[in-house]
């Protein structure tokens, strides 16, 4: 073999490997760098030598072209639905007529087991191979014929596109679920949704849609993943076949499929019931949906001996979990007001029972989402709940509507405060913009009272509620200046001892530094981490207070939106006055000294410490980013706008206002050169 030819042999080998190791075992054995490396001095090799490209290369995952249409093909064994049972008497009712069925043929009940494993909500399909070879791949279809669509399945990295066996049966029929990861799911929808698709009801949908794509580099896109779960093996005599499905499941891990490690054997109907139970809760702290829990008789020959119904196998049933989905009735739609001002239309419910708690209000995001499901109060609508998130309206059974059923408005007036709302065009979000709204005070001293904000323990929203009803909070500034321990015992349900620990929570949170409290007050798309940034560069709330938009979008992470955000903040009296009676109180208003003092100090030391520069114009060779790296690396700053504080404006070619305003000021200009001379 020449040398090349080896090293394609080994390349593959190692790549379809590393695969393995990554995508089946969750444990990389290549840096992404090394495979991306190793892949492409693959890639180059089978150019040059393309008649020596295998079916298993890992270059042949992702089709290049995109298929016209999907060929029909038969399944050589149909692809069986299971039968359903929805509580613990129907599989007890399941339980009860296979055992009279082998009772009647054989005349005992021999020993058995259940193999209980976890269903995915995805789509089924059937691989396969010939000696050992991925050769096709097919959708379930009707459960008889489904489409051919191996060169989208070659995409999917969890199945093995060459089975781990030296030896292999000469035919192979794994069939299994494939699957969109849940994190995967949310984010095809939010990018369908930004790009005005429709999103995705859930993602057995978004599995199956993605399987029939006919650009297969969409589908590699998606990233779906894959669990076996049956094994068939046609030519292969029955002494050598697995005698059970746990040996089945075995087989298939050792071939380098991904088998579902949460599954278990079970001796009776109570412990499939415990199994049932345990995942009840725990499958909704996994990264994929489920929908129950298949169980299957172990024995393979207690399976043959029961066979199929015209639709089902005898030897196993779906024990399902309740519906995630489900119908009910729209009441009303009530408006809740946020810290923002947003108002946030909720439909209050019949109650049902959705994924076992009870639900009597999904929330309707906002006046286009209630357009777009043509929601009228009075109809029947679908809700879910998808994991951990609140239930939302997902669709309007429109054929339901009762003649009764009203269209809804968003409200002109604020529910909680009676001023007009605005809903600025182009917005999806109508707003509350009186700022002595208490929906708006209440959901602002939440925030400030939050973990990540000021985080004082034992003001939550009950509490806050009673304040501000009391009139003894109207805003922020007032937990520092009035509240007191004994005004506080008055509160219903509110001991001394409490009292008292609130007190001592909000004195202690006049410490907390600077960053935080400045995402404490809420302003309009300042996040935790914005905050940070924005006070490393502006230590002091004067020197934040004095800047301007343009100033404030030079830290990095921190664009227009933002700035202008904190700008318009601080030019409103209300806040300002805030600021100051926070700085009386106490609070901390700028960074830690230490910290600055630290940070004044190196920076003295650097050439350009306490130099200001604008940039204007392009300049011949430098980019605007390493024009400013360089001078802040040398303790300079950089503004935006010229003003008498400037000390040099460096300006290229098409230099404008600034460089007039430079010259009218007398302050220095400098070419790139002359800038650059300064570093050297
Ligand atoms: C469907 C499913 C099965 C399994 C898991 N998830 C499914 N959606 C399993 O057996 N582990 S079996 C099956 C079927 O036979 N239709």
């Amino acid at each position: 073999m020449a040398e090349f030819q080896q090293r394609m042999v080994q390349l593959r080998q190692q790549l379809n490997d590393a695969s393995y190791a990554y995508y089946v075992l969750d444990t990389p054995t290549l840096a992404d760098t090394v495979y991306d490396r190793l892949y492409r001095e693959l890639e180059d090799l089978e150019a040059q030598h393309p008649e020596l490209i295998t079916p298993d290369s890992p270059t042949q995952r992702v089709g290049d072209r995109p298929s016209q249409q999907f060929e029909s093909v038969r399944h050589d064994v149909p692809l069986y639905s299971l039968e359903n049972a929805f509580d613990q008497r129907e599989f007890a009712a399941w339980e009860a007529r296979w055992q009279r069925q082998i009772q009647a043929e054989i005349g005992e009940i021999p020993d058995y087991a259940y193999v209980c494993e976890l269903k995915i909500d995805g789509s089924a399909i059937a691989l396969t191979y010939k000696d050992g070879l991925l050769v096709r791949g097919l959708t379930r279809g009707d459960g008889t014929i489904g489409e051919e669509i191996t060169s989208n399945i070659k995409t999917i990295r969890s199945i093995p596109l060459r089975l781990r066996d030296e030896n292999p049966p000469p035919t192979v029929e794994v069939r299994g679920e494939a699957f969109l990861p849940i994190a995967m799911f949310d984010a095809i929808n939010r990018d369908r949704v930004t790009r005005d698709e429709a999103a995705f009801a859930n993602p057995r949908n978004a599995a199956a849609g993605t399987l029939r794509q006919l650009d297969p580099r969409i589908v590699a896109d998606r990233q779906l993943s894959f669990f076996g779960y049956t094994l068939h093996l046609p030519d292969t005599p029955r002494e050598h076949q697995p005698s059970t499905q746990s040996a089945a499941l075995q087989q298939l891990e050792q071939w380098g499929f991904q088998v579902n490690p949460n599954r278990c054997c079970c001796q009776s109907a109570a412990e499939v019931a415990a199994y049932y139970d345990r995942w009840d809760d725990d499958r909704h702290h996994l990264p994929y949906m489920t929908d129950g829990v298949v169980v299957k008789l172990d024995s393979v020959a207690l399976q043959t001996q029961l066979g199929f119904t015209q639709k089902f196998p005898r030897w196993a049933i779906a024990l399902k979990y309740p519906a995630e989905e489900v119908p009910t009735i729209v009441r009303a739609i009530v408006v809740q007001v946020g810290r923002t001002g947003a108002l946030t239309p909720v439909a209050e419910l019949d109650p049902v029972t959705l994924a076992g708690t009870t639900v009597s209000r999904a929330t309707l995001h906002n006046a286009d989402r209630i357009a777009e499901l043509d929601l009228h109060v009075g109809d029947t609508v679908i809700v879910r709940k998808a994991g951990e998130i609140i239930p939302e309206v997902v669709r309007v059974l429109a054929d339901l509507r009762p003649t009764t059923a009203r269209a809804y408005t968003m409200p002109q007036a604020c529910p909680e405060c009676e001023s007009p709302t605005v809903k600025p065009e182009g917005e999806a979000v109508t707003r509350c913009i009186n700022n002595r709204c208490p929906a708006i005070l209440r959901g602002s001293l939440s925030h400030w009272a939050s973990r990540g904000a000021m985080d004082i323990d034992g003001l939550g929203e009950k509490l806050i509620e009673q304040l501000v009803d009391r009139g003894w909070v109207t805003s922020i500034a007032d937990l520092y200046q009035r509240l007191n321990v004994n005004l506080v015992t008055q509160i219903d349900r509110m001991g001394r001892k409490s009292a008292t620990n609130l007190i001592a929570a909000i004195e202690a949170s006049k410490q907390q530094p600077w960053e935080r409290l400045l995402y404490g007050l809420g302003i309009r798309h300042v996040g935790s981490v914005n905050a940070k940034a924005i006070t490393n560069r502006f230590t002091t709330v004067d020197q934040l207070t004095a800047a301007s938009a343009d100033d404030i979008a030079e830290v990095y992470g921190v664009g227009t939106e933002i700035a202008t955000s904190i700008v318009v903040w601080f030019s409103q009296a209300a806040n300002r006055q805030l600021i100051t009676q926070l700085r009386q109180a106490g609070l901390q208003l700028q960074a830690d000294p230490e910290a600055i003092a630290s940070l004044a100090g190196t920076l003295a030391d650097r050439p350009l410490a306490g130099k200001t520069f604008v940039l204007t114009g392009t300049l011949p060779t430098l980019k605007r980013n390493e024009a400013k790296a360089k001078i802040e690396r040398a303790g300079g700053k950089i503004t935006s706008s010229v003003s008498k504080k400037t000390d040099f404006v460096v300006a290229g070619e098409d230099a404008g206002s600034k460089l007039d305003k430079a010259q009218t000021l007398g302050i220095t200009v400098l070419t790139e050169a002359e800038f650059l001379q300064k570093f050297d």
